[in-house]
């Protein structure tokens, strides 16, 4: 499905009518003047905690380091993001590792459908062995990534047609998934009828009702306001999602080697709290939907998982990966997947 760029702009602005970007004095002075672009809003913990990275670094920089944040997708959606961040239009960009795979083909595999039980098992891996695998793969395609991913959060999901309580309700729903093949071949073993549309369209997808639903954590669905334009949400928990901190490698290499490391750890520990930030955030934002009026479910993970495998969703996505990095997830997770 192909949204135009007329409803991409509509769509952003509708979600986010109040987007602001941060200048901070000396911006003009600085001599590395940067760009981070993401796709959330402006109240949401990832930008929140980028805000006071950004602030630190200056102080910790002298004025040498200015880098100003673009929300809510106003550069462009992830997939203009993606090539820009390669060719240097934008210098950091936040990006899901599913939605990396269109360029580094197994950064996806931390998403796949329920392999996480619960954070803890996420913050184990992404920290330890598998992290470093993917990270090594993605710079093998010229990117910087940062060491600590950021949180997005186990995603849920909203409908405006009714609930889902279990596989079966899956078939045949409209579904907008993500650009990237993980997103649309899971939802495919549903049987659903997922379209790829980015994040910056996905409010006036639904409001428009080109699509009926679409899935994404707690966090984002209170921040984006999509409790606006969805009646359901079923805590399906169906997979993990985070953000790798990318980094345009020639503008990396241009800051002084001591200059980058005062960069990079104020980025790390800002990704570290804000994980503690969406986690808590999860948990206390089911009530507040509630009162906005969703109609908010619990769900058996048995049916999902059983639909994927009946599908040979697992041994496809096996086979597409290869042993060596399957074998380091099933390591991470403790378990045999499929
Ligand atoms: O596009 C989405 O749904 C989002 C915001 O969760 C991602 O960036 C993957």
């Amino acid at each position: 499905m192909n949204i135009t760029r007329r409803s991409l702009v509509l769509g952003a602005a509708a979600a986010v009518p109040l987007v602001s970007t941060i200048r901070y004095a000396g911006a003009q002075t600085a001599e590395f003047n940067y760009k981070f672009a993401n796709n959330l809003a402006v109240s949401h913990p990832l930008n929140i905690r980028a805000q006071e990275a950004v602030k630190k670094i200056q102080e910790e920089t002298s004025g040498r380091v200015a880098i100003q944040i673009f929300p809510s997708s106003q550069l462009g959606a992830d997939t203009d993001m993606l090539s820009q961040i390669r060719s240097g239009g934008v210098e950091f960009f936040t990006l899901s590792p599913l939605i990396l795979s269109t360029l580094v083909k197994n950064a996806s595999i931390s998403g796949i459908g329920f392999a996480f039980p619960d954070y803890k098992s996420v913050w184990a891996a992404m920290d330890g062995d598998l992290g470093k695998y993917v990270r090594g793969e993605i710079e093998k395609s010229n990117l910087v990534v940062l060491d600590k991913i950021w949180d997005n959060g186990f995603r849920q999901i909203t409908s405006s047609v009714g609930p889902i309580e279990k596989a079966a309700d899956l078939k045949g729903f409209k579904i907008r998934v993500p650009v990237s093949p993980l997103w649309t071949s899971m939802f495919s073993a549903f049987e659903s009828a997922p379209a790829s549309i980015n994040f910056a369209e996905v409010y006036s997808a639904l409001q428009t009702k080109i699509v009926d639903g679409q899935e994404n954590p707690l966090a984002i669905i209170s921040t984006s306001k999509l409790y606006e334009v969805q009646q359901f949400c079923s805590m399906t928990n169906h997979m993990w999602d985070g953000f790798w901190f990318l980094a345009n490698k020639r503008a990396w290499e241009r800051m002084p080697e001591d200059v980058r490391g005062i960069v990079a750890k104020n980025i790390n520990e800002a990704g570290v709290n804000q994980r503690a930030d969406v986690e808590k955030l999860n948990s206390t934002t089911q009530e507040d939907l509630a009162a906005k009026g969703m109609k908010i479910n619990a769900t058996d993970p048995a049916s999902f998982r059983d639909k994927l495998k009946e599908k040979g969703f697992y041994a496809e996505w096996k086979g597409k990966f290869g042993d060596e990095a399957w074998g380091i997830l099933e390591k991470a997770v403790g378990t045999s997947l499929g």
